[in-house]
């Protein structure tokens, strides 16, 4: 049946008659049962991505682009007055993820299914997710995000599990999203929930009794952890999560015939980063009360589990006190002792024992149990074997291995940006959206006049489209001829946001002095930061005073704007990306494992500016050094010097006198007129007396680099080019390539 006909059913009236609203319910509906209706892979091993976050965003473009329908339902209701970008505004996003480490699991189902390979997600069904981010008195302010309506995309399912916890039993039911692969399968998002939930305990803020985990278990992700409270509830949620997920796995096994003495033909498990941990234990548990022994159970599991690292920071490498563990899953610990026992029998490295000082370290577990430990580019691989997991590496080489992360580029391509996959579907074809290497063949353009002119014409195009957006969505008013310069990730340290805003300082200054850029230049923030992390809420608060000083001085704002969008989400990525020229990618060298917006922004034609660090590696080496813009220590550098201890920031500030000027106005009188003197002085001092993240040392290269960047943009011709450059070898950072080798090397489905 064509669209018009199916969609006017289910309305039972003519789309020009209907309400946005309506159509999107009659959208949700009729995409629902167009994916019931696909096939799915049913292969004998099947794969489990469990992770604590999916960071999916809206799914109605996504899910039309991938069942090949979004042309005609734009073009159709376009006919009846209607606008397919207005009738999404009616969706919420499921911001069910802090930052990359979720969105990667989104992009990775998206991949499972376009590949038709048979893996599921499983995952948590937050109600609240994370919080939604306003702006007040120049401070975050953290309130509720709800996203689940009557009508939503998840389906109920008749799967229901008791999960035990000390004390007490909850019952959990699991929620299925379709996730519709592109022009292929589907495959599942399982989201398990706590039927006792309840959501009347969160008010206007995201506190809420952090103790009744009957009713608070599912409502938010990642709680504020600051407090023991917080940390429990998080546990709880693990054990939750896994326990699920543990006996789904068992089911589905065994209605497919396993005597799960052979689970690992008929399983594989990926543990996203450390929150899934406990699904080793737990297997273990449940196999035993199969009837199968501890030596046997451990050999099935350790068949089965396989682990990605997503950091190096230590602080962020999970290890739960044992009381934590005593208190909410006592069922686990004689299992968990039971394993470290036996890593202390034949293992003589105490570095690597699982209980050390109280306190369970959750990765050693995976390390030692888990059939593959991978990083998530090639410089943080090279780094864990290296250095931060030497010690593991040294007992099992053959377990670590490399998958440098990718996207999906239907939703950070086709989806964000039609006017650039037209332009490049009319310069090659379109076998690159099924073949991202197949972009390669746009460096047969590279000379070509006409083609540099229509790529700046697109970047122009989503320049206006953003500055539209900005105004009705913030109020925000930017100028789409300035240099579009953008940062946008989870606010951290490591990640330097504050650098970027200490050259923002640098920059006021020059133009106060009459030094004036010869086109202006927008400098724009997207960022939330954890509830509980103070610094990272200073250093909020300290851009969003620079964007109330700047921008009303008009001696200075016609050349240079700060801006920092509101509750930063996968939704404003789409639109802020596709209009970007620079790329801020500038954490300290070693820190970012890979980062997944550098991949973004690169497809969508913006140069980088950035750190040896992560990813950033090997797209340089992609691009050649003539197409990014490089600065900074290398990891190396840094690894020794946080290995001598001798790092002072102060004697840097000392002897740069720019970097000194631009330090010292953040307590200056014009900052404190516009913020507060508490969080400019503490970050303040933060800066002069630790500096962790060593964004001193890097501050002379990174102006550099900002000016020679700056000036570059003034060649068009050239810059077109580079932007050319980037997008023809954005291919090997499609999330499909990124899967292959998962399923090649680790998880070898059928
Ligand atoms: C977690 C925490 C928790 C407590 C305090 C500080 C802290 C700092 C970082 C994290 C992040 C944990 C894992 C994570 O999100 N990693 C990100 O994973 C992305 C996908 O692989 C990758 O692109 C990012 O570089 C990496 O930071």
């Amino acid at each position: 049946m064509a669209f018009q006909q199916e969609i006017e059913t289910k309305l039972q009236k003519g789309i020009s008659v209907s309400t946005n609203e309506e159509i999107y319910y009659a959208l949700l509906d009729l995409v629902k049962e167009k994916a019931e209706g696909k096939v799915t892979n049913d292969g004998k091993k099947k794969l489990y991505y469990i992770s604590a976050e999916f960071l999916i965003g809206k799914l109605l473009s996504n899910n039309l682009i991938n069942l090949g329908m979004y042309d005609e339902v734009k073009e159709t209701l376009a006919k009846y007055g209607k606008s397919l970008a207005e009738i999404e505004e009616i969706e919420l996003e499921p911001s069910l993820g802090n930052g990359g480490l979720g969105r990667l699991a989104a992009c990775f189902i998206d991949s499972i299914a376009t590949l038709g390979l048979n893996g599921d997600g499983v995952g948590l069904n937050y109600h609240y997710g994370l919080f939604k981010q306003v702006f007040e008195n120049n401070l975050q302010k953290e309130t509720p995000n709800p996203w689940i309506t009557e009508k939503s995309w998840l389906n109920k399912t008749e799967t229901t599990y008791t999960v035990q916890f000390g004390g007490f039993n909850v019952s959990s039911r699991l929620y299925d999203i379709d996730v519709v692969g592109y022009n292929n399968r589907t495959t599942k998002l399982h989201l398990f929930d706590i039927e006792s939930v309840d959501e009347s305990i969160v008010g206007e803020t995201i506190d809420f009794d952090k103790e009744e985990i009957e009713k608070n278990l599912t409502l938010f992700l990642y709680p504020d952890d600051s407090d023991d409270k917080g940390r429990l509830l998080r546990v709880y949620q693990q054990y939750f999560m896994v326990s699920n997920a543990a006996h789904l796995i068992l089911d589905e096994a065994v209605a497919k015939g396993s005597n799960l003495h052979d689970l690992a033909d008929y399983a594989t498990i990926q543990i996203n980063d450390t929150h899934p941990s406990m699904v080793i234990p737990e297997l273990i548990r449940l196999l035993q009360e199969k009837g199968i022994l501890m030596d046997e159970a451990i050999e099935i599991v350790s068949k089965v589990c396989a682990y990605t690292n997503h950091t190096i920071l230590a602080e962020a490498l999970e290890k739960w006190p044992i009381y934590f563990l005593d208190k909410a899953v006592p069922q686990l610990m004689p299992i968990i002792r039971e394993l470290d026992n036996r890593i202390r029998k034949t293992v003589t490295d105490e570095s690597t024992y699982i209980i050390k000082d109280g306190l369970v370290h959750m990765a050693h577990m995976d390390i030692h149990y888990g059939y593959s430990v991978n990083g998530v580019a090639y410089l943080h691989t090279e780094i864990l074997k290296n250095t931060e997991l030497n010690n593991f590496y040294k007992l099992y080489p053959q377990k670590f291995n490399n998958k440098t992360n990718g996207i999906t580029f239907r939703r950070w391509l086709m989806a964000c940006n039609p006017e650039l996959s037209a332009l490049i579907t009319e310069l090659i074809g379109d076998g690159w959206k099924k073949d991202a290497n197949e972009l390669e063949k746009l460096g047969n353009f590279l000379n070509d006049d006409a083609v540099l002119d229509k790529l700046l014409a697109v970047k122009h195009e989503k320049k206006k489209q953003l500055e539209a957006y900005l105004l009705e969505k913030q109020g925000i008013e930017i100028d789409t001829h300035s240099i579009i310069d953008i940062q946008i990730k989870r606010l951290h340290e490591y990640k330097r946001q504050q650098m970027n805003a200490i050259y923002v300082i640098h920059k006021y200054f020059e133009i106060k002095a009459g030094k004036k850029p010869g086109r202006p230049i927008t400098v724009l923030f997207g960022a939330k930061a954890a509830p509980a992390y103070i610094i990272a809420k200073d250093i909020i608060h300290l851009i969003l005073c620079l964007q109330e000083i700047i921008n009303n001085d008009p001696e200075v704002s016609p050349y240079l704007k700060v801006v920092m969008v509101e509750n930063y989400n996968v939704t404003l990525a789409e639109k802020l990306i596709p209009a970007c020229d620079i790329s801020e990618q500038i954490s300290l060298a070693s820190k970012e494992a890979s980062g997944t917006s550098n991949m973004k922004f690169m497809l969508n034609g913006a140069v980088t500016l950035g750190t040896r660090d992560g990813a950033n590696v090997e797209i340089a080496e992609l691009v050649g050094e003539d197409n990014i813009f490089s600065f900074g220590e290398d990891s190396q550098t840094v690894i020794d010097r946080y290995a001598r201890g001798d790092y002072n920031s102060r004697s840097y500030y000392e002897a740069d006198e720019d970097l000194k000027k631009a330090v010292d106005f953040i307590v200056s009188d014009e900052m404190l007129a516009v913020g507060n003197k508490e969080n400019l002085e503490r970050l303040y001092n933060e800066l002069l007396n630790k500096d962790w993240f060593m964004t001193f040392p890097d501050f002379k290269e990174y102006v550099a680099a900002k000016e020679d960047i700056y000036s570059a943009f003034e060649d068009r011709k050239h810059w077109a080019k580079m932007m050319l450059v980037n997008i023809s070898k954005a291919g090997f950072f499609s999330s499909d390539r990124t899967i292959e080798q998962y399923n090649n090397d680790i998880w070898k489905l059928n």
